[in-house]
C-alpha cells in the first residue's frame, strides 16, 4: 500500500447515474475508485440514488423533494448522465442537474480540455503541447433562466421571451475564480463576450471583467467576441490556456473544445462550490447518449477524469494523479480505446485497464 499523506480516509459520496450510459460510465467510475481505494487505505461509502427519467415517469419528479437535503451532507456527488428521449430534455434539466447546482452554490463548471496521449485530434497537426486549457463556465444563473413565458399560444402572434440573469455577484465570482485560476496556470485569460449583440448582460459582463482585472495585474487578459473565439479553438487551439464564459458560452465552447480533443467522450466537469459550504459535483460532459445504450460502446473516460478531479477536490491528490495517469497509459493503446477514440475495447475492457494500471 502507498503511503498516506491525507488524515481523512473515509468519504461519503452520493452517486446519480441517471440516465442511458449515465449508468455504465458510472459503473466505470466506482470500480475505479474501489481500486485506487484499496491502493491508498481510503473508503468510499456510496450512496446510490435511483434518479433521473425513470424516477419521472414513475413518481412525475426526477427526484424527490427530499433529495437535495439527502444528498446535502456527501462529501462529494458523482453524477452520470442526465435525459431520454421520452422526457422533454427542460424537465430532465431542470428537475435534477440544474437543481444541484444551484442549491449547492456550484457556481463555476470547471472544464479541462486536453488531449490525452494516443488520441488524434480531428484538427490537422494538433500534438498534445498544442492542447492544454481549461473553460471556466458560470453555473449558476445567466442564460439558464426561468424568467420568460409564452404569449398568445396556439395563434399566429405566439411568442416566447426568455430572460438571461447576470448578476453583480454572479459575474464577480466567476471572473475572479477564472482570473485566479489563470495566475496560477500561465497569466492568460480568454473571456467569451458578445457585447456587440447583446447589449445590455454583455457590456455589464464585460465592464465587471475589466474591473476584476485590475486585481490581477500579473494576468493578460483578452475579452473576444464568443464567436471569434469558437473560431480560434479550431484555428489556434494552442493560444487558449484559460477561457471563462457565461452559462451559455461556457457550455457550447467546451463541447467543441472536447471535440477538438478528439471526443465527447472523454470530456470531465466539475461543478464547484469553490468555499466547500456545500458538496461539488462530478459529472463528464457527455449527455446520456441513448443511441449507444446497451452496447459496451459508451466511452468510460470522461467520467473517470471527473472522479480523479473529485479526489483531487477532496484533497487526496496523490489517488487523483494515480487516476490520471492510469488514464493516460491506458490511452496510449488502441486496444484499450473506445470506437470513438480510434479503439477497439468495450466500456468494460477500458474500466479493467484502467483498474490494472492503478494496481500496477
Ligand atoms: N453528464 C451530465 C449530462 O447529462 N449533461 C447533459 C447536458 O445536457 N447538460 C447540460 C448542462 O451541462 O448544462
Amino acid at each position: 500500500m502507498s503511503e498516506l499523506k491525507e488524515a481523512r480516509t473515509q468519504f461519503r459520496i452520493s452517486v446519480i447515474p441517471g440516465d442511458g450510459i449515465g449508468a455504465e460510465v458510472v459503473e466505470s467510475a466506482l470500480e475505479v475508485l474501489e481500486a485506487v481505494g484499496t491502493q491508498y487505505g481510503l473508503s468510499f461509502v456510496f450512496n446510490e440514488l435511483p434518479w433521473g427519467c425513470g424516477y419521472y415517469q414513475k413518481h412525475g419528479v426526477m427526484m424527490p423533494s427530499t433529495g437535495l437535503n439527502e444528498i446535502s451532507t456527501s462529501d462529494a456527488i458523482l453524477l452520470g448522465a442526465v435525459g431520454r428521449p421520452d422526457v422533454p430534455d427542460h424537465i430532465s434539466l431542470w428537475g435534477l442537474l440544474v437543481p444541484i447546482r444551484r442549491a449547492f452554490e456550484q457556481y463555476v463548471n470547471l472544464r479541462p480540455i486536453q488531449l490525452l496521449p494516443g488520441i488524434t485530434s480531428p484538427l490537422r497537426d494538433v500534438s498534445q503541447d498544442d492542447l492544454d486549457l481549461v473553460i471556466v463556465r458560470e453555473n449558476s444563473e445567466g442564460e439558464y433562466s426561468q424568467v420568460g413565458g409564452r404569449v398568445n399560444a396556439g395563434t399566429p402572434d405566439a411568442f416566447a421571451l426568455q430572460e438571461a440573469v447576470f448578476t453583480r455577484r454572479g459575474c464577480e465570482r466567476i471572473l475572479r475564480y477564472a482570473f485566479d485560476l489563470a495566475s496560477k496556470r500561465i497569466g492568460k485569460l480568454d473571456i467569451a463576450t458578445k457585447s456587440n449583440g447583446i447589449v445590455h448582460t454583455m457590456p455589464f459582463w464585460d465592464e465587471i471583467a475589466i474591473e476584476v482585472s485590475a486585481e490581477y495585474p500579473q494576468v493578460d487578459y483578452r475579452l473576444t467576441h464568443v464567436d471569434a473565439l469558437a473560431a480560434k479553438f479550431v484555428l489556434d487551439p494552442a493560444s487558449l490556456d484559460v477561457v471563462v464564459g457565461s452559462n451559455l458560452f461556457g457550455d457550447i465552447l467546451s463541447d467543441l473544445g472536447a471535440a477538438v480533443a478528439g471526443s465527447i467522450g472523454v470530456a470531465p466537469s466539475g461543478n464547484l462550490n469553490p468555499e466547500g459550504k456545500f458538496p461539488s459535483m462530478f459529472e463528464p460532459v457527455h449527455g446520456s447518449a441513448p443511441d449507444i445504450v446497451g452496447k459496451g460502446l459508451a466511452n468510460p473516460v470522461g467520467q473517470i477524469w471527473s472522479t480523479a478531479m473529485m479526489l483531487n477536490h477532496l484533497a487526496l491528490t496523490e489517488a487523483g494523479s494515480k487516476v490520471m495517469a492510469a488514464l493516460c497509459t491506458v490511452m496510449a493503446s488502441p486496444d484499450t480505446r473506445t470506437p470513438d477514440v480510434g479503439g477497439t475495447a468495450s466500456t468494460a475492457e477500458v474500466t479493467a485497464a484502467v483498474v490494472d494500471a492503478i494496481r500496477g
